[in-house]
């Protein structure tokens, strides 16, 4: 399954444009820019790099990369290992090419920088702008720019994404069907899909502090959680059928560690559990 960006244009602002009020003008400089450019053919949006190609009938083709890194999983935009990566949760970096235009900068921005170019984890809307020293700012949020669906290959059929065992262990062997390469408990697939690491013995999606209030019948978690996945709760009273809270999937808290409380019905015997959720699409 191809990681899609539904969109068949993007908006190019006039070059110089204030960022603070982008243009959502056509520009003569580079026109639109289409995504989608022939059937069946579309930008990989992975964990945390971007490949394929679009197309402006100005400017032609241009390539987010080739979607083999050196290191696996991040080009190092050095020579011959450039293009587009994503921090994992939407930040963008690194550089586009076009043949006619030259580089096309994605990394020219910091993390607190709202004009920063990024996809919406939420929502996997685009916003922000690239910059290309010849046709300007590229706005990336004219709303026609989505990501359907993160990119996540498992050619080895271990239910572990691909990306992640290179980034982590530099090859697909290490981790496979139940490993748990640092012995913590959770397996290397639990640790790639709550995106903690899997070296690190004190790092898993783990429960550190519950209250209970309102006659045992509400109930207070945090949780260790991480900004790139969203999170349910769920509850059982016999640790077998379990049901969501009616809190449904969310997004984590800012920082290392997520608070939530849900009341349920009655009060007996319960159990809780945080469950990771990959986004895009949003479950
Ligand atoms: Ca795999
Ligand atoms: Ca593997
Ligand atoms: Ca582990
Ligand atoms: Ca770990």
């Amino acid at each position: 399954m191809k990681a899609i960006l539904t969109s068949v244009v993007a908006l190019l602002a006039l070059p110089g444009a204030a960022l603070a009020q982008p243009t959502f003008a056509y520009s003569a400089n580079a026109g639109w820019i289409n995504v989608a450019p022939l059937p069946d053919t579309y930008i990989d949006v992975g964990e945390t790099f971007l490949s394929g190609y679009v197309y402006g009938a100005n400017i032609g083709w241009i390539s987010m990369g080739d979607g083999t890194p050196t290191n696996g999983y991040s080009y190092a935009n050095t020579s011959g290992d450039t293009g587009v990566n994503n921090d994992g949760t939407g930040n963008l970096s690194g550089f586009a090419y076009s043949a006619n235009t030259g580089w096309i900068d994605f990394g020219w921005a910091g993390l607190a920088d709202p004009n920063r170019p990024r996809f919406d984890l939420a929502d996997g809307q685009f916003h922000g702008f690239a910059y290309s020293a010849n046709c300007g700012w590229v706005n990336l949020g004219s709303g026609y720019l989505t990501v359907l669906n993160i990119n996540r290959p498992d050619t080895d059929a271990d239910g572990i994404d691909d990306t992640w065992e290179r980034k982590w262990f530099g090859n697909l062997t290490t981790a496979g069907l139940g490993t748990d390469r640092d012995g913590d408990g959770a397996s290397d697939a639990a640790e790639a899909i709550a995106d903690t690491d899997p070296l690190d013995r004190s790092d898993y999606l783990k429960i550190t502090s519950q209250a209970y209030t309102n006659g045992q019948t509400t109930v207070s978690l945090v949780f260790t959680s991480q900004p790139s996945r969203r999170y349910r709760i769920q509850h059982s009273t016999d640790l077998v059928n379990w049901s969501d809270s009616p809190l449904a999937t969310f997004a984590p808290d800012a920082g290392p560690t997520t608070a939530r409380g849900f009341t349920f019905a009655g009060n007996a015997r319960h159990f809780f559990r945080v469950v990771a959720v990959l986004p895009l699409p949003e479950p």
